[in-house]
């Protein structure tokens, strides 16, 4: 007896030590759903070793012998009733765990910190900062976009498409929401942890889907606040293309979303190069 209750409990700390290989999440949304892969794979492990050990022995017992037909039995109402029930038990276990994260994570705040309009079109992200009034875009095939964002603030994603079906994924927030033209998704997240993390499109979006990809900076509040007036000085200041207009000059290049008309636009360097 001893020896099993050893067994089931050596076997339950390695689960427990496989799962802290798992990724932390940045966020504690992120950190809840993490929490949540760490319990499923704990449940998971007594099975997965059960259902295998009983496989092997099976294999084990009834390998053949000799060349005489195998016994052939029929199933019971009983081993129908013990099919059924363990699945049901495993998943009515599991399900409060999965609706109570699934309910964290989906929860919106009504007054978050800071509001973005994550736009996704082919292939590239904007993002629009609602209450700043700043505007943060990639260059296509160039340069992703960035979203800066300050730490443990709520921040509140309206995403939305402008063409076909993309995907907003940040890896470190083990999180990935579609966005779909004409049907916007909002969701909330908290950063807990300082860092630049690569997110990207996770659906396939046409020829350049692999490129589509942006960053997400966590940092300091105060770094925020002076991002956001770096970022809104840099707009003020524009200099508009000036001399003859055949050759024309840009001092500043700033790509701005499509459909909203830009402060200056500058397509064309000071040596009449496309950029
Ligand atoms: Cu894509």
């Amino acid at each position: 007896m001893r020896r099993r209750v050893g067994g089931a409990a050596a076997l339950l700390a390695g689960a427990g030590l496989l799962t802290g290989c798992a990724q932390q999440g940045v966020s504690t949304q992120a950190q809840d759903i993490h929490d949540l892969y760490v319990r499923i794979a704990i449940l998971a492990a007594p099975v997965f070793i059960g259902v295998e050990a009983y496989l092997l022995w099976c294999v084990v017992r009834y390998r053949k012998r000799d060349d005489l037909p195998a016994p052939q039995g029929a199933g019971s109402g009983r081993m129908l009733g013990i099919f059924f029930a363990i699945p049901t038990v495993i998943i009515a276990v599991l399900f409060p765990f999965g609706e109570q994260t699934l309910g964290y994570v989906q929860h919106i705040e009504k007054h978050p910190d800071v509001v973005i309009n994550a736009d996704a079109f082919q292939w590239e992200w904007t993002f629009t900062y609602a209450n700043e009034g700043l505007v943060s875009s990639g260059k296509t095939l160039v340069k992703p976009a960035v979203m800066e964002v300050p730490v443990n603030q709520t921040i509140h994603i309206h995403l939305q498409s402008r063409d076909v079906v993309h995907e907003f994924y940040v890896p470190a927030l083990l999180f990935m929401r579609n966005a779909i033209p004409g049907y916007p998704n909002d969701f909330d997240f908290t950063p807990t942890k300082l860092g630049t993390y690569p997110g990207q499109c996770a659906e396939f979006c046409g020829l350049w889907h692999s490129k589509m990809t942006f960053v997400l900076k966590v940092v300091p509040p105060t770094d925020y606040a002076a991002w956001i007036q770096s970022e809104k000085a840099a707009a003020l200041n524009v200099s508009c293309p000036v001399g003859p207009p055949s050759v024309p000059r840009c001092s500043w290049w700033r790509r701005t979303p499509r459909g909203t008309p830009p402060a200056c636009r500058c397509r064309t360097t000071s040596r009449g190069r496309r950029r």
